[in-house]
């Protein structure tokens, strides 16, 4: 495949970009923090999408220095964000949400290597939240969830990605180091409208209270309309992520977003 042998001098001519997607507190619809989503600007085919290369980069074992390189990125801006909140707003918790693949899951440089960028950046660890998806974790043993644990007990917070469309082992949940849950947008495609699927709201109304009984907060993906923020809003999720908020954007865009809502 091009694209596959491609991938390694796209990383070292600095071909990739992040975009990031604002992440909203339901309640009053404040800018918390954004999702960093990354790009890839081939000099032929344009702006290609992570559906297309993160699977590639998986399979050669880019996908590890990706990742760094979009944790180092994810993190300076995140640090930038931070110094830009004005004083009466420092204590404002700004975390920037960054993806984990499976392989970065069982590389032996996770930890190490997040605490080095943590520390040379400035940046304190909550200001970080590693989104793992459920199908990376169903089945995980003690030896693959220890870098978590250890990313955990330092203040990074861990995000369950995709939430719901894996084996949703409710009971499993209390074993994982997680501390957000992102639920799947399919879980709220029956509340784009008034009334919502009185199945759907029950089975993210269960959700919610199991996950908040839990102590996890919860986000949802996908919030396409303000009947869907209504619904979730009154469900107590916590936070949402979508189209009706903001699209993913450069940096610039959430700082506008973030004053603009202050
Ligand atoms: O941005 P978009 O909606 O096209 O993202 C598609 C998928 O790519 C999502 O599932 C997202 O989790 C994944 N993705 C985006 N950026 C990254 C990244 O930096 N690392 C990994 N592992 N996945 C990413
Ligand atoms: O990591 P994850 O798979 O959750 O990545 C989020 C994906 O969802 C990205 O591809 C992003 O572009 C996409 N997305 C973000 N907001 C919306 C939305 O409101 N509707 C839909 N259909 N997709 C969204
Ligand atoms: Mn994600
Ligand atoms: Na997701």
């Amino acid at each position: 495949h091009g694209l596959t042998t491609a991938l390694p001098a796209a990383l070292e001519r600095g071909e990739f970009f992040i975009e990031y997607q604002p992440l909203v507190r339901l309640g009053d619809a404040s800018v918390r923090g954004a999702e960093a989503l990354v790009r890839w600007a081939h000099p032929q085919h344009g702006v290609i999408g992570p559906d297309r290369f993160i699977p590639l980069a998986e399979r050669t074992g880019l996908i590890v220095p990706l990742g760094r390189w979009v944790l180092e990125q994810s993190a300076r801006q995140a640090k930038v964000w931070l110094e830009a909140l004005p004083p009466e707003e420092r204590d404002t918790p700004l975390r920037v949400n960054v993806n984990l693949s499976p392989a970065q899951l069982h590389h032996p440089g996770l930890v190490a290597d997040t605490v080095e960028i943590l520390e040379r950046i400035g940046l304190p660890a909550g200001a970080l939240c590693l989104e793992v998806t459920e199908s990376a974790l169903i089945g995980a043993d003690e030896d693959l969830l220890k870098p978590l644990r250890q990313l955990a007990e330092m203040g990074v917070h861990i995000a369950l990605d995709d939430f719901g469309t894996g084996y949703s082992n409710l009971a499993n949940l209390r074993r994982l180091p997680v501390g957000v849950l992102k639920l799947d947008r399919s879980f709220t495609q029956g509340m784009q409208q008034h009334p919502a699927d009185p199945v759907d709201l029950k089975i993210v109304e269960g959700i919610v209270s199991l996950a908040h009984s839990l102590d996890l907060t919860v986000t949802v993906e996908g919030v396409e309309t303000g009947a869907q923020a209504d619904h979730l809003r009154r469900l107590g999720c916590d936070t949402a992520q979508g189209w009706y908020y903001a699209r993913p954007g450069p940096p610039e865009r959430l700082r506008e977003l973030s004053l603009a809502d202050a």
